[in-house]
């Protein structure tokens, strides 16, 4: 029962300092790395936008950050441009081991889909291969930690419970958004999935 640590988005812009910077981002590096030591396998993901990519506000005019608008798959929250290919705040956070990654994973690089999720982007069927990947290697169960829990982490702990593997992530290894009231909503979503919430 082979087991991997996915690595959810711990970027230079989700952590203090960067353009969408989610409180107490930097915290959870030291635990992530002693994590990997655990892992049969290491996964790390990067959001990884072209320039122009239509979840940035700044894509649609008279909109703000934070604004929801109606897009070909449905509602998608703008944000302020983050995570551009190439661009300091797209790189890992300095403190991440890296070095310790099996495979990296770059996802929302289709300027018109937003992917929070590792598995699906946010259309819901085009994959982005880490399914097959874990599948290949015969890892049954994976373990989540990163940024933001409510966002990036819950989608693909959703998915991943939904594609049937066994699913925990860990609190203490992620950090939240929380815009309007979404991490009580991704918990419970997580929680009727059969998603494992463990602290430690
Ligand atoms: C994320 C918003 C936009 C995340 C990525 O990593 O949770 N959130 N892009
Ligand atoms: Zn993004």
């Amino acid at each position: 029962m082979a087991h991997a640590l996915i690595v959810i988005d711990v970027q230079n812009d989700f952590c203090p300092g960067g353009a969408l910077a989610v409180a107490g981002g930097a915290d959870i590096v030291p635990g992530i790395n002693a994590a990997m030591a655990q892992a049969d396998c290491v996964v790390l993901t990067q959001d990884w936008h072209p320039a122009n990519h239509l979840s940035f506000a700044s894509q649609h005019a008279g909109r703000a950050a934070f604004d929801v608008v109606e897009m070909a798959y449905g509602p998608q929250v703008l944000w302020p441009d983050h995570c551009v290919q190439g661009s300091h705040g797209a790189g890992f956070h300095p403190g991440l081991n890296v070095a310790a990654a099996h495979l990296i994973l770059r996802k929302g690089h289709r300027r018109a889909i937003d992917s929070y999720s590792a598995f699906f982007e946010n259309d819901k069927t085009t994959s982005t291969g880490l399914f097959g990947y874990l599948q290949q290697l015969g890892i049954t169960q994976i373990t989540l930690a990163g940024l933001a829990t409510d966002f990036c982490v819950a989608y693909s702990a959703c998915d991943a419970a939904r594609l049937g593997l066994g699913v925990r992530l860990r609190t203490d290894l992620c950090r939240a958004i929380d815009l309007d009231g979404s991490l009580q909503r991704a918990q419970a979503e997580m929680a009727a999935l059969g998603v494992q919430l463990v602290s430690h």
